[in-house]
């Protein structure tokens, strides 16, 4: 069986993310969508409300299962004998960033954990958590940007009753 982690932040999950888990869900066997549990930044969604948004975006997935993780995320893959990290890329300032995190990723283990990448459907090319919460924090519309449901969440969050 061949099992990949689509590790980050999710704060909120977005049609791009959820592009990515739907497209890696049909190569490979199970899917573990894992969202990092950073006790450093101050995220908008606690990890137990991701956690929980995920499940819901994408309980159609059957083998898509999601969770949290904390540490490295080359010692989380090994606790699950996962080799393959898929991650999604949007431009080219993506790509230094992404390109050093898997290069690394891949020397911390040793030459194990190798880092798999989709490119992003040119509708969500222009995507971002943070630009949703930008708008969403002046009110503006986030119907293009993610589902119903996650939009309501994020304006609760601001205040906003839509
Ligand atoms: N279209 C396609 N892909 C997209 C889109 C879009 N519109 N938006 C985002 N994505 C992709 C991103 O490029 C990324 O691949 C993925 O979706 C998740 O994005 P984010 O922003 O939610 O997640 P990040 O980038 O904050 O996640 C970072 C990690 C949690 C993976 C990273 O910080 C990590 O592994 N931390 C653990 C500590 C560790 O091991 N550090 C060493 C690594 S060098």
């Amino acid at each position: 069986m061949k099992a990949a982690i689509y590790p980050g932040s999710f704060d909120p999950v977005t049609y791009g993310h959820l592009d990515i888990i739907r497209r890696a869900a049909s190569v490979f066997d199970e899917l573990t969508v894992s969202v990092l549990n950073n006790k450093v930044k101050t995220p908008l969604f606690s990890v137990e409300e991701r956690v929980k948004i995920l499940k819901e975006a994408t309980k159609d997935l059957p083998n898509v299962k999601v969770e949290s993780f904390s540490g490295l995320l080359v010692d989380y893959a090994a606790s699950k004998d996962v080799t393959v990290v898929v991650r999604g890329l949007r431009a080219i300032t993506d790509f230094e960033y992404e390109l050093q995190n898997a290069q690394t990723n891949r020397k911390l283990s040793g030459d194990k954990l190798d880092t798999m990448f989709l490119t992003t459907s040119l509708e969500y090319a222009y995507l971002s958590s943070s630009s949703v919460k930008e708008i969403a924090s002046f009110n503006g519309d986030i119907s293009q940007c993610v589902p119903p449901f996650v939009a309501r969440l994020v304006y609760e969050k601001f205040g906003h009753a839509r």
